[in-house]
């Protein structure tokens, strides 16, 4: 670690705290379209952003958008939240039964692979906005123990097929002790 700047170290054990509502934040995850043109964004204003949604259309997409490297060795109970919204009010059931908006955690990606080629398993979110642009919390996703290991990351899948897409907006990503 870098010393000095007056940087507060976070209070208890946290591993990652990312606001992705800045270049900087977001530039320290990775991104993998396996399908369609479109692919994840930053906005400062709503953070990381996918669409289908392009030309007035919606296309088939597969983006996956990954944590860097998270060392959970020493956790104990590692959890991950995160914000999240989804809109326009005409898409906000597309998708949401199918497992289009999901995440994953993994011990063994390399960032610009094909996620696809990796293992990955689901941890299933805990809520999911139902209100067009509101931000809910995910709930705690707790990490299971085969990954609490010094390589751990963890992905957002979207998912659109074509005629039928959704935006999904990300930010204050956080894996903690619960
Ligand atoms: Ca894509």
């Amino acid at each position: 670690m870098l010393e000095g700047g007056g940087v507060t170290p976070p209070v208890g054990n946290v591993y990652l705290n990312e606001t992705l509502l800045n270049q900087s934040s977001f530039d320290k995850f990775s991104s993998y379209s396996v399908a369609g043109d479109q692919v994840w964004g930053f906005d400062s204003r709503y953070g990381a952003v996918m669409s289908g949604y392009a030309d007035n259309t919606s296309y088939a997409n597969e983006d996956w958008f990954v944590t860097p490297v998270i060392d959970l060795s020493a956790s104990t109970n590692p959890v991950i939240t995160f914000e999240h919204a989804r809109g326009p009010e005409s898409s906000m059931s597309v998708g949401v039964a199918e497992g289009y908006y999901s995440a994953w955690v993994t011990n063994g990606y390399t960032n610009g692979t094909d996620p696809n080629q990796t293992t990955w398993v689901e941890l299933p979110i805990l809520n999911h906005p139902t209100v067009k642009w509101q931000y809910v919390n995910s709930g705690e996703l707790l990490i299971p123990a085969e990954y609490r290991t010094a390589n751990c990351r963890i992905a957002f899948r979207y998912l659109s097929i074509d005629g039928a897409s959704a935006t999904w907006e990300i930010k204050n990503v956080t894996v903690k002790e619960q």
